[in-house]
């Protein structure tokens, strides 16, 4: 062991303050929600869940479906900045393309 590590090892102005595994706080948590609407092809909804939320085409469909049949649907669960980000790319694609296609967040 060198000198400094001696010094280091014998500091008593230094206080480790332990923080217990149960406190290391997890991020808030937000879903993505789909909304239906009248305009939007199925198609487009379908590319949009591939493209910015890499669903898989059969989960794309089926959450396309349940969005269209039940008014709204879940597309996936992310941090507040991912969430924002996620929506603002549904948002952008929609608009150049004129679907009038809504994402929201809603906290877990
Ligand atoms: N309801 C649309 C139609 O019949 C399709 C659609 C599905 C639109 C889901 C939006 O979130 C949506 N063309």
């Amino acid at each position: 062991m060198s000198d400094h590590d001696d010094d280091l090892e014998r500091r008593d102005d230094v206080e480790v303050i332990e923080r217990p595994e149960d406190e290391v706080k997890k991020p808030d948590m937000y879903k993505v929600v789909l909304h239906n609407d009248d305009y939007t092809t199925k198609e487009f909804v379908v590319e949009i869940l591939a493209s910015v939320f890499h669903k898989p085409y059969p989960e794309a469909t089926q959450i396309m479906l349940r969005a269209h049949k039940n008014g709204k649907a879940v597309v996936e669960v992310y941090t507040w900045d991912i969430a924002q980000t996620k929506i603002e790319q549904v948002h952008r694609k929609a608009q150049a393309k004129g679907f009038p296609l809504r994402c929201s967040v809603e906290k877990e």
